[in-house]
């Protein structure tokens, strides 16, 4: 089975798709940007099995680069997965986490069953990661990493975002 990716611009909270890839932080218990979205639409449930998760499996918090899958709440999928991209560092490359970020998620994907996955530009905001190398390292890490999701999403916020990824992928 081979699979599709597919570019929109807009708001990852509005897609309907099998899961919905949060930009979390390693606390799980949400920020701003993508989290704060998903969180505030998605409603407390979302939140109260990340409470959990940190109770049991990550009291430590999830670590950078890894992926978990909670319920996705009112939002209109099955699943969220979070996942922890890296913070842009200009002394230290950080590529294979943020590439890890995508593979992990993928792999849970897997798991769940899901075959529509929606991902936001993980890293690209408060993080502060370029966008154009955000935009290769997770096209490049998609279209490596075998899958039975048919459709990967990148679901990018403004137009700018939108150009690079679609100037990535060709
Ligand atoms: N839908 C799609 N894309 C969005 C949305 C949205 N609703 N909102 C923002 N973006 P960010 P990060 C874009 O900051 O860099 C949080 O506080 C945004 O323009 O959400 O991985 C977490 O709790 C940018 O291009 O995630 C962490 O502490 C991209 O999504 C930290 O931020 C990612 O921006 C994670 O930072």
């Amino acid at each position: 089975m081979s699979t599709t990716i597919t570019l929109v611009q807009g708001d990852i909270t509005r897609q309907r798709a099998d899961a919905l890839v949060n930009a979390a932080n390693s606390s799980l218990l949400g920020g701003g940007g993508v989290d704060g979205a998903i969180h505030r639409r998605g409603g407390p449930a979302i939140l109260a099995e990340c409470r959990a998760l940190r109770a049991s499996r990550y009291g430590k918090g999830l670590p950078t680069g890894r992926a978990v899958a909670t319920t996705a709440g009112d939002l209109d999928a099955r699943w969220v997965i979070h996942t922890v991209g890296p913070v842009w560092s200009a002394s230290e490359d950080r590529s294979e986490l943020l590439a890890s970020c995508h593979r992990e998620s993928l792999r849970v994907a897997d798991e769940l069953g899901a075959r529509t996955i929606a991902f936001p530009a993980i890293s690209t905001g408060v993080y502060r990661w370029p966008m154009d190398d955000a935009a290769r390292i997770a096209v490049e890490t998609v279209r490596n990493t075998p899958t039975a999701v048919e459709e990967v999403r990148f679901v990018l916020f403004d137009e700018r975002a939108h150009a690079a990824f679609a100037a990535r992928l060709g």
